[in-house]
């Protein structure tokens, strides 16, 4: 396919920035990725997202695009002759949809108050404010077991027979969902609870479009450590 002049600005453990990387793959489109450095905002940040200052932003011959799944429709319909991600009848598109802002509305800032749990705060709280986050979090990944037997049709992505927008929308917090399992010695997705999803996360993983995306589980752990210690610097000064 024609390279076009894509931009995207990002960093490499973001799960939203992820989203567009991955349908940018898809799409088989070549882009230049923009990493932003950790604690600062770059002035093209600035000025291409000044409403919220957050990545990913694509920008498309000059263009700017922001918010996630925004960003995952244009490139779908940009580049409409690569395979489809959003589903074309309007009821999958609709629960599609729905999932995806169940995500990020409900269930993520759940997995972000995990990770933003006070350490300095006596572990009966910690383990409970956790606690309590994790287990919100694993009726979540219950509800999706559900919803990818109705999304999917028996096939092995949400999208059917390829990854499709909830795929990209679900598939991208992985990373996290792998280094919260890893930090608490929990399991939010197994072989008991949710077979289909343990299933699904293998075969997104290693799919061409996502395996160098990902981030690795360590790395995001090793991350997790550093914010937790940049933050506590920052909340004693
Ligand atoms: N709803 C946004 C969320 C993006 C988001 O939260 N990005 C984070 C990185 S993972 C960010 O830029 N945070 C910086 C900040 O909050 O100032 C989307 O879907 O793009």
């Amino acid at each position: 396919m024609a390279r076009s002049d894509v931009k995207l600005i990002g960093a490499w453990a973001s799960p939203f920035v992820m989203r567009a990387r991955i349908a940018l793959n898809i799409k088989s489109v070549g882009y230049d990725f923009l990493e932003e450095t950790l604690g600062s905002k770059s002035q093209l940040l600035l000025e291409s997202n000044p409403v919220h200052k957050k990545i990913p932003v694509m920008i498309h011959d000059g263009k700017a695009i922001c918010e996630s799944l925004v960003i995952v429709e244009y490139i779908d319909e940009v580049w409409s002759s690569g395979p489809t991600i959003l589903p074309s009848d309007p009821y999958d598109c609709a629960l599609a949809r729905f999932w995806a802002a169940y995500l990020d509305e409900k269930w993520f800032p759940t997995v972000r108050s995990i990770a933003t749990a006070k350490e300095e705060e006596a572990p009966k709280a910690l383990i409970e404010q956790v606690g309590e986050g994790v287990m919100m979090l694993g009726e979540g990944v219950m509800m999706l077991e559900d919803a990818f037997s109705r999304c999917s049709k028996g096939k092995g992505f949400f999208g059917g027979d390829q990854i499709g927008y909830l795929d990209i929308a679900f598939g991208s917090f992985l990373g996290r969902l792998r280094a919260i399992e890893k930090m608490n010695g929990v399991k939010l997705i197994d072989e008991t609870k949710t077979p289909s999803l343990l299933k699904w996360a293998t075969s997104f993983s290693s799919h061409p479009a996502v395996k160098d995306v990902l981030p690795e589980t360590e790395k995001l752990v090793e991350l997790a450590k550093v914010l937790a210690k940049f933050r506590a610097a920052s909340s004693n000064s």
